[in-house]
């Protein structure tokens, strides 16, 4: 039995990766949430819109429009060895919209970061995730300065279902940004678990 030895040895495992989305408005406090909890020196990228704001961008004879930029946040985080996170930022202008559907593409869940100084700011973000079924969490991030709400008013004000988690954090705390994305990725395996157990019905 000997040959079996090797088997038996717990071989390393390549980790899961899974993309989050980072939503909320202007000013709420996304990449200060990445930019805490990332492993890599968080990427700010700023992009020309050339192809990619052509069929939005009316461009003619106004040549200066397409040095629009945009920034983005990226950052990575390994919550356990099997099980790294991408996370992805939203840009945060209406007019950046069209680029949501993109970074959309494979994303498990999202965070919609919330100032209870300007809830509707995170309105259209829990609109589009409703939307496209795609499981988020409510962060709210209680900056010093504002009023404080309990979690239930919060909640009614923003008219969350039940199912969905609203969560008080800090985005510049490390272990608090990381219970927020903990709750998450619990959240979307169960809105993930739930859906197989109806397809299977
Ligand atoms: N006091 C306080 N300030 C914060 C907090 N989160 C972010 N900020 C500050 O709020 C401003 C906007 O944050 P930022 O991360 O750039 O927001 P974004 O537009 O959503 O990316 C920055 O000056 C941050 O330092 C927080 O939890 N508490
Ligand atoms: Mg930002």
């Amino acid at each position: 039995m000997a040959f079996r030895r090797a088997e038996s040895r717990p071989s390393p495992v390549e980790p899961v990766t899974l993309k989050l989305l980072v939503a909320g408005g202007f000013g709420v406090g996304k990449t200060t949430l990445v930019g805490a909890v990332s492993e890599i020196r968080p990427l700010r990228t700023e992009e020309t819109l050339t192809e990619a704001g052509r069929p939005f961008d009316d461009i003619a004879g106004v040549e200066g429009k397409r040095t629009t930029t945009v920034a983005m946040d990226f950052g990575r985080i390994t919550l356990r060895d099997d099980l790294v996170l991408y996370l992805f930022g939203t840009p945060g202008q209406d007019r950046f919209w069209f680029l949501w559907d993109e970074l959309a593409q494979g994303a498990l869940g999202a965070v919609v970061l919330a100032d209870t100084r300007r809830l509707e700011d995170c309105f259209s973000a829990i609109d589009y995730f409703e939307r496209r079924g795609i499981p988020f969490a409510v962060g709210v991030n209680v900056f010093e300065d504002a009023e404080r709400h309990s979690a239930e008013a919060v909640r009614d004000a923003l008219d969350l279902d039940p199912e969905v988690p609203l969560v008080m954090c800090d985005a510049r705390d490390r272990a608090s940004v990381k219970k927020v994305l903990v709750t998450v990725v619990e959240h979307a395996a169960q809105v993930a678990g739930g859906r197989r157990a109806a397809a299977a019905n």
